[in-house]
């Protein structure tokens, strides 16, 4: 009966993998040799213009797999009557699409109808965190592309207001654990966030404090000052770490600090397996950049899609 019930579970565990694509770090090997080459000087190309776009790349690539799995989703333009997931609420930067845009051009005319757009966003968030100056992996490919996206999906992103359980709950229901969390959430190393994003910590906290308690005093004064309780400025916010073009682990020295942005990255210093982690990180790059890598490849091996799309922005007809 034991004996069953665990030859079952088993069956159940590789029946749930193999639905998926199976992904390989060879996948293009012979069919588009050069793509990675192709998107890393894509990329390479729009850093030297512009220092914002790693950013922008890496949260593209998380928004996507947090959505449908790594599809691609996340690229596609409105069609029909409907709104897609990038004029939802979380809204995501321009530039970035622009970039998947070039890179899918140029593999395209050296290997046409070959390479799934969610790969080459998968590709371009790793070449992203090369050009910042992080690690580099190889990343495992074969993703597919997906034919749906909406803009009210958006709000099943995990919210920078939401407390540890309510992390864990959004990365478990993607396969992904409190280990999983600590580490993708050094992707805050990169990049911007708006007023709107961290407004719930400086004022009207809770019952008791009009400021969150757990943010360092002289940190939350120089927010407030660009982020005041009716600030009227759309674009004003502030960069999520002093160096936001540089990937490195300077995030979790900051919240040691209490001087990280959300509310969501202070959480991960609430409880003690969390904060555990929060430490070796801190005073580890080196374990920082082991544990994101493959967490990275965790994340984004959440496949979703079912073709290889020609245009990024548009499902095939
Ligand atoms: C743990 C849950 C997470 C929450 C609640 C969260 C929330 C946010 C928010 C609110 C912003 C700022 C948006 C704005 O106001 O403009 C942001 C920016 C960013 N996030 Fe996250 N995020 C999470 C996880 C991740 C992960 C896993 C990654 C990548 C591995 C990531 C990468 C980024 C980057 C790079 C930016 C800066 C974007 C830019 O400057 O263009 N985030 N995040
Ligand atoms: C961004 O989201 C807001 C809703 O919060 C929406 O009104 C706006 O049109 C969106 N912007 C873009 C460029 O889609
Ligand atoms: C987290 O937030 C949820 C929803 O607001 C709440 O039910 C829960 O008690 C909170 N958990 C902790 C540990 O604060």
């Amino acid at each position: 009966m034991a004996i069953s019930a665990a030859i079952f579970s088993l069956l159940l565990i590789f029946s749930a993998f193999s639905l998926g694509d199976a992904l390989s770090i060879n996948h293009y090997a012979k069919t588009c040799p050069d793509v990675e080459y192709i998107i890393s000087n894509a990329v390479k190309e729009e850093f030297q213009k512009d220092k914002t776009v790693p950013a922008a790349l890496l949260r593209l690539h998380f928004h996507d797999c947090f959505i449908r799995g790594c599809d691609a989703s996340v690229l596609l333009d409105k069609y029909g009557s409907n709104k897609v997931e990038k004029s939802g609420p979380p809204n995501l930067s321009l530039h970035a699409f622009f970039v998947i845009d070039n890179a899918k051009k140029a593999v395209e005319a050296a290997c046409p109808g070959i390479v799934s757009c969610a790969d080459i966003l998968a590709l371009a968030a790793r070449d992203a965190v090369v050009v910042a100056g992080g690690p580099t992996w190889d990343v495992p490919k074969g993703r597919k592309d997906g034919r749906k996206s909406l803009a009210s999906e958006t709000i099943q992103l995990p919210a920078p207001t939401f407390n540890l359980s309510q992390l864990q709950q959004s990365f478990a229901q993607r396969g992904l654990n409190l280990g999983d969390l600590v580490a993708l959430s050094g992707g805050h190393s990169l990049g911007f966030s708006h007023c709107s994003s961290f407004q719930n910590r400086l004022h009207k906290f809770d019952a008791t404090h009009d400021i969150d308690p757990s943010i360092n005093p002289s940190f939350a004064a120089s927010l407030e000052k660009v982020c005041p309780a009716h600030n009227k400025v759309k674009k004003a916010g502030s960069n999520l770490d002093p160096s936001p073009t540089m990937f490195d682990n300077t995030y979790y020295k900051l919240i040691l600090q209490g001087k990280s942005l959300f509310s969501s990255d202070q959480a991960l210093f609430t409880a003690p397996s969390t904060k555990h982690l929060v430490y070796k990180y801190a005073s580890s790059k080196e374990a920082f950049y082991e544990a994101f890598i493959k967490s990275m490849i965790k994340m984004s091996s959440i496949t979703g899609g079912q073709e290889i799309t020609k245009n990024c922005r548009m499902v095939n007809s």
